[in-house]
This record gives structure tokens, sequence and C-alpha cells, in this order.
């Protein structure tokens, strides 16, 4: 999946923000704004490196459900949160059984 780089403006600077994925996807980071960005995940598990207008960043892997920043280094103002969710392989529970 993609996330766009729009802009500078806060969490205004991502689309979509925050980023629903699910733990084994593919997330790159296009960059549709006409300055430099670099991409990092606030806990440090993947640097993204510099990105230039009109290019993607590589892809990382979302590895784990839960909430995970992540920030512009050279524009500290740029947040977001990718929300990941486990794929759920489990059928649903039968809602006639009683516990
Ligand atoms: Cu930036």
């Amino acid at each position: 999946m993609t996330v766009n780089i729009v802009g500078e403006a806060g969490s205004q600077a991502f689309n979509p923000n925050p980023v629903a994925a699910t733990a084994g996807d593919s997330v790159v980071f296009r960059n549709n704004d006409v300055t430099i960005h670099h991409i990092v995940l606030d806990n440090g598990s993947a640097d993204l490196g510099n990105v230039s207008p009109g290019q993607s960043t590589r892809a990382f892997t979302v590895s784990t459900s839960g909430a995970m920043g992540f920030h512009c280094t050279i524009h500290p103002s740029m947040v977001g949160t990718i929300n990941g969710s486990v794929a759920s392989s489990a059928p649903a529970p039968d809602p006639g059984q009683s516990y």
C-alpha cells in the first residue's frame, strides 16, 4: 500500500493518516510534495532514507499489530501513524452458541 506525502503540515502531510494496515502488508511512501523528505519509524525499526519529489521510498513490511508512529527527520512536525492489525483467519464465533 502507498502512503502519499502531500505537504509539510503536521499530520496533514500524509494521506491517508492514520494508515490502516494488516501485519504482512508492504508500505511505501510516495513523495507528491515539492521538497525532499526522509521518513523513519519512531521506534527506529525502519529508516526509509531521503525521498525526492516524484519518487517513492523502498517498501517496508508491517510486522506487528498496534499503532506505529512515523515522522520526517527533515521536518519533525510531519508525523503519522500506522495502525496495524492482525489478519483474521479464525472463523467468526457462532452467534447462536451460549457460554
Ligand atoms: Cu519532510
